[in-house]
């Protein structure tokens, strides 16, 4: 009997003593484990004189519970505790507001392109997709440019190691695959998309640009359509007090040709600078497709006319947001890209 009692009291020290979880579970090991201290009193019963046996049982039994009581309190104020300097030191207030993510957004070049498609789209054109990788005869050729032609030299041409095979230089051969395809019917089309031309690149001129094609082809397709169609465009665009202005000009596959200019507002202190002193800006080629043209698309040009236009959207969007260089578009700097 005084062995279980100087036993009860060596746990309760020892138990006294557990400074954390880990202690304690090695105590309860200590004791209570397979071969623990406590298991062993209660099976040193057999030992123990008849006579004492009830009583030494007894004894065991109440000194295995008293110290499970204890040691399962101490277990719980230890997790309390850690639990409490776990919320004092790593404090986490849940009112305060979350940090934002990072939103992504659309490049400045994809939001004018769904800008000018959307407004081509209340004009009735629908989109016609391009391919980017051409051939010779469909960028040039079949754009009344024949081989040796002068104009060609308008065009400097990445060519690939696949004789004929060229990256377009314009969106203006996507015309022949859409009369191709729709032929004998009317067409109102643009063609967006990426064009490629060997160029020297400068503030203004990249190796690589955008350009939005226009065609619109019927039995009764007049210039003053093309007018009406660009004006309403360009006001859309670029604000409803725009002036536009037409100039005669020159291209293979129209005839006659046109280019056009929006005037700019005269109290813009860049004015002068973006008009070189005019107050004129030039945003677009185009004209009536040529005879030679809409026959190869397929169409008879004694029955059929039609208007197309070429406007290059790096060009617009920087007269729009006042860029002065256009290198800027692909250069992928956020410091660029997120202010627009
Ligand atoms: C053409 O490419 C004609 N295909 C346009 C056309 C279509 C005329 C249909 C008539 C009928 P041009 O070479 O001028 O034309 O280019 C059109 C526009 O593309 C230019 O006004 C300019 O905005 C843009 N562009 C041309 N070269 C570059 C370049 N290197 N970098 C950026 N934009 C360019």
């Amino acid at each position: 009997m005084s062995d279980l009692a100087a036993l009860e009291q060596r746990a309760q020290a020892e138990l006294a003593a557990c400074g954390d979880e880990a202690a304690l579970r090695a105590w309860h090991t200590k004791y209570f484990g397979k071969s623990g201290e406590v298991l062993q009193a209660l099976k040193g019963v057999g030992a123990i004189p008849a006579d004492q046996k009830r009583s030494y049982g007894q004894e065991a039994n109440r000194i295995k519970q008293a110290l499970t009581h204890a040691y399962e309190a101490r277990l719980a104020d230890a997790k309390q505790q850690a639990l409490d300097r776990s919320l004092t030191a790593e404090m986490l207030d849940v009112t305060l507001p979350g940090r934002p993510m990072a939103r992504g957004r659309l490049h400045v070049a994809t939001k004018i392109m769904r800008e000018i498609t959307g407004i081509f789209a209340d004009l009735g054109f629908q989109v016609y997709r391009s391919r980017e990788v051409e051939d010779d005869l469909t960028n040039f050729e079949l754009l009344n440019m024949p081989p040796h032609h002068p104009a060609r030299d308008m065009w400097d041409t990445f060519h690939t190691t696949t004789p004929g095979v060229i990256l377009r230089t314009h969106t203006s051969p996507g015309q022949i695959h859409v009369m191709r395809e729709l032929c004998p019917e009317p067409i109102r089309v643009i063609l967006p998309g990426m064009c490629y031309r060997y160029e020297q690149i400068t503030t203004r001129s990249e190796i690589q640009f955008q350009q939005v094609e226009g065609l619109c082809v019927g039995e009764s397709v007049a210039m003053t359509d093309l007018k009406g169609t660009i004006i309403a465009f360009a006001r859309r665009l670029f604000g409803q007090e725009r002036q536009v202005r037409f100039r005669s000009s020159y291209f293979p596959f129209t005839e006659p040709s046109i280019e056009v200019d929006i005037d700019w507002p005269k109290d813009d202190p860049n004015a002068d600078r973006l008009t070189k002193g005019t107050g004129w800006l030039e945003i677009m080629g185009a004209g009536m497709v040529h005879p030679v043209v809409l026959r190869n698309g397929g169409y008879d040009p004694e029955q059929f006319s039609g208007f197309a236009f070429g406007m290059g959207t790096q060009r617009i969007t920087m007269l729009k947001y006042a860029i002065d260089d256009i290198r800027q578009f692909w250069a992928n700097d956020l410091r660029f890209l997120g202010q627009f």
